[in-house]
């Protein structure tokens, strides 16, 4: 098949599953048109199969707010032609949903048509999508795509109560991970100048918005210090990261934390971990969870969203309310002391991820839908 797949493509959960979905849709023999405004920050070298067209909002003067939705519709229109796109897969529903419903009025318009498969993600649901700027809208836009899917039942569930599409279909497909990535045998034990001093590693993984609650995973962090040595590594970068910066300067723990920065790589640093922090306010499903998980990496987090679809409380991971730290903290605790437990987890924890989430499986329940729809 000629498939396009439109993302945003910097760092962030729905960018990191399109772009792996893109690349393992190649390897399966497919046609993959990436068109979004920036190459998606996992595709940075050549792969056969794959191909990026770039999005250009041309400025002018009296634009204060450059028309992005209008070129992405133009390019979507213009690549569906020329390369004889079959279907058009959009990763979050704001704008490209939109964007797409435009180029797909502009083909009909010569004849000519294509299938509109959003996969909704999280916020454009939750959050953005229920803003009363976007509501009417993103109910419009996602009642316009031929199939709707989503990254957990809970977001599902949300797409009903918050849009009330009586018309949607909403399919459940789960995010996955290439277990051949995330694979704690693959990597060394220790990076040097980083985890070297033989302390237990907590880690964490975002975008650094304020919904990850970042401040938390440094506070929790500091509890579990005060009774263990430890490090905190904390990879990503947003808005909430100066904050976090300065919580860890006011706890006395900045010496312990590192901030990594944007990386591109994230499973070596999971290797090296004993429990991944994410008590976010929301998630709808938790990618960068289930990467550690896939790594052995047990996971305390909030229990809110689609997040106790991905970490089975008490098995793989310890959920507990959101801005429990002291609860997280605990959890966290018990599991960089008691060996026993740890190990018990980690092995459930990777085993859970490999049966429940590989890309093997659910890149086969897109591919699956794709064939049904062309
Ligand atoms: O919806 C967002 O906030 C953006 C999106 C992203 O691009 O990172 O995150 C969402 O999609 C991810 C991939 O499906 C999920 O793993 C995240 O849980 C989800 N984020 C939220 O629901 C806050």
């Amino acid at each position: 098949m000629r498939i396009g797949i439109t993302c945003y493509p910097t760092y962030g959960g729905s960018g990191a599953v399109a772009t792996e979905l893109g690349i393992a849709l190649a390897e399966r023999g497919h046609e993959v048109h990436f068109i979004t405004y920036q190459q998606p920050f996992r595709l940075r070298t050549f792969r056969p199969g794959i191909y990026f067209h770039e999005v250009n909002v041309g400025r002018y003067p009296l634009f204060e707010y450059p028309p992005y939705d209008l070129a992405l519709a133009v390019r979507m229109h213009e690549v569906v032609r020329s390369h004889g796109l079959e279907l058009l897969h959009l990763h979050y529903a704001i704008p490209h949903a939109t964007s797409a419903w435009i180029a797909r009025e502009m083909l009909r318009r010569t004849g000519e048509d294509v299938r509109l498969i959003t996969t909704l993600h999280g916020t454009d649901i939750t959050i953005v999508g229920q803003d009363p700027s976007f509501h009417a809208i993103t109910k419009f836009s996602i009642e316009q795509s031929d199939r709707l899917t989503a990254v957990s039942e809970y977001l599902r569930r949300e797409t009903y109560s918050a849009f009330g599409c009586t018309a949607c279909a909403v399919d459940v497909i789960p995010n996955f991970v290439d277990p051949s990535v995330y694979d704690r045998g693959r990597y060394p034990r220790t990076i040097p100048g980083i985890t070297d001093g033989g302390r237990p590693v907590l880690a964490h993984v975002s975008n650094f918005r304020p919904v990850k609650r970042v401040t938390d995973v440094v506070r929790i962090f500091a509890r579990v210090h005060a009774s263990q040595p430890c490090t905190l590594l904390m990879v990503g970068d947003g808005p909430e990261r100066d904050a976090a910066e300065a919580e860890a300067r006011r706890l006395g723990v900045e010496r312990d934390v590192q901030f990594l920065g944007k990386l591109d790589a994230v499973a070596p640093l999971l290797a090296t971990a004993r429990v991944f922090l994410l008590p976010s306010e929301t998630e709808s499903f938790g990618l960068s969870a289930l990467e550690a998980l896939a790594c052995g990496v047990p996971v305390v987090a909030s229990r809110t969203g689609g997040l106790a679809e991905v970490v089975r409380d008490g098995e793989t991971g310890v959920l507990a309310p959101v801005a429990d730290v002291d609860a997280m903290a605990e959890a966290a605790l018990t599991l960089v002391r008691d060996e026993s437990r740890w190990t018990a987890m980690s092995r459930a924890a990777a085993a859970d991820a490999r049966a429940r989430f590989s890309r093997e499986t659910i890149v086969g329940r897109y591919e699956a839908l794709y064939r049904g729809m062309v």
